[in-house]
């Protein structure tokens, strides 16, 4: 499975972990990172302090490389964008928003740049503004979204660029990777397998959640906020679908409702406050298991299965 991206980052596997704000810490990076793919801390919408003593943490369990995961909208979003250079860390990618004013001091730095992008439009000023490779994200992921599906997304990003493309949305096993491949892809960008990875962190309530989920146990919700976010069915989440259907959340009420609803359900597993961002493949993910041996199967199968 040797491709430009494990040429680009120096991995084993063209696999790379989402960058799943509260989730993504360095216990799980590490892992992914020492099973041979690119583990990926968080920046979400933490202080500076607490991701510089993430990735010190995560060079400590790896020499293998990682990267930072740079939530644009985050109010701290130019001061992680700084730290990521202090650092030297291998790899950025970025997430809701357009990463444009930051690229030329990542590159100048040597960080290989790697903007998410839901559109090929996106994905075209991405190019020219220097990135390295692009994510083509569909709407099946977890978290914030786009509207394409991966399916029809990744081919046309394929199709408008130079660079490589790494496909995510709605891939959790080798079958996966084979078609994302199939697509023109040169590696996956994979979120919601690694919920259920033994060195993942959340808390116990919100990985039973994604190992019971059933196909249709997805939701998307705020849409008419204007970010669109994918999470796991609850007493929560439905409350927030049907409030935003029948107009008796006014988008105003579901923000502030919603503000602090990520560490609700990942430090707290808070299913009555907490929002569970989880992707659509979720009824394919059944077990927890180490992060080593996911890669491992997922890797084995998709070879087989593209006859490497
Ligand atoms: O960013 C993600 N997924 C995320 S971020 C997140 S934290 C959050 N929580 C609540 C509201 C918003 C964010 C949880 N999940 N994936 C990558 C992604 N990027 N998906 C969509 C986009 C995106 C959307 C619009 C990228 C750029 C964009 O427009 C940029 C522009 O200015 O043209």
């Amino acid at each position: 499975m040797k491709t430009r991206i494990t040429e680009l980052l120096g991995c084993e596997y063209p696999i790379i972990q989402g960058g799943m704000a509260w989730v993504a810490e360095h216990t799980l990076a590490a892992a992914v990172s020492n099973a041979g793919g690119i583990g990926l801390i968080a920046g979400g919408s933490a202080p500076i302090d607490y991701l510089r003593d993430q990735i010190r943490k995560c060079k400590e369990k790896t020499d293998k490389p990682f990267g930072v995961n740079i939530m644009l909208m985050s109010p701290n979003a130019e001061d992680l964008a700084q730290l990521c250079i202090d650092e030297k860390v291998a790899v950025v990618t970025t997430g809701a928003g357009n990463p444009g004013k930051f690229i030329p001091a990542w590159k100048e730095a040597g960080i290989k740049v790697i903007p998410v992008i839901p559109s090929v439009a996106l994905a075209r000023r991405m190019e020219r503004a220097g990135a390295d490779a692009v994510v083509a994200e569909g709407t099946e992921s977890g978290g914030h979204i786009g509207e394409n599906t991966t399916m029809c997304l990744v081919p046309q990003v394929v199709d408008a660029l130079e660079i490589p493309v790494i496909a995510a949305g709605g891939i959790a096993d080798g079958r996966g990777i084979a078609a994302s491949f199939m697509l023109g892809a040169e590696g996956v960008q994979i979120g919601t397998r690694f919920l259920a990875a033994e060195e993942c962190q959340i808390h116990p309530t919100f990985k039973e959640l994604v190992v019971k989920a059933k196909d249709t146990d997805s939701v998307v919700t705020g849409r008419y906020t204007g970010h669109p976010c994918r999470n796991i069915k609850t007493k929560f989440s439905k409350k927030l679908a049907g409030g935003e259907k029948d107009g008796s959340l006014t988008p105003e009420q579901f923000e502030e409702i919603t503000l602090g609803s990520l560490r609700k359900a990942v430090v707290d597993g808070n299913v009555e406050e907490g929002s569970f961002l989880c992707g659509a493949i979720a009824g394919m993910v059944n077990d927890v298991k180490p992060c080593a041996e996911i890669i491992k199967e997922m890797a084995e199968q998709a070879e087989k299965l593209l006859k490497i």
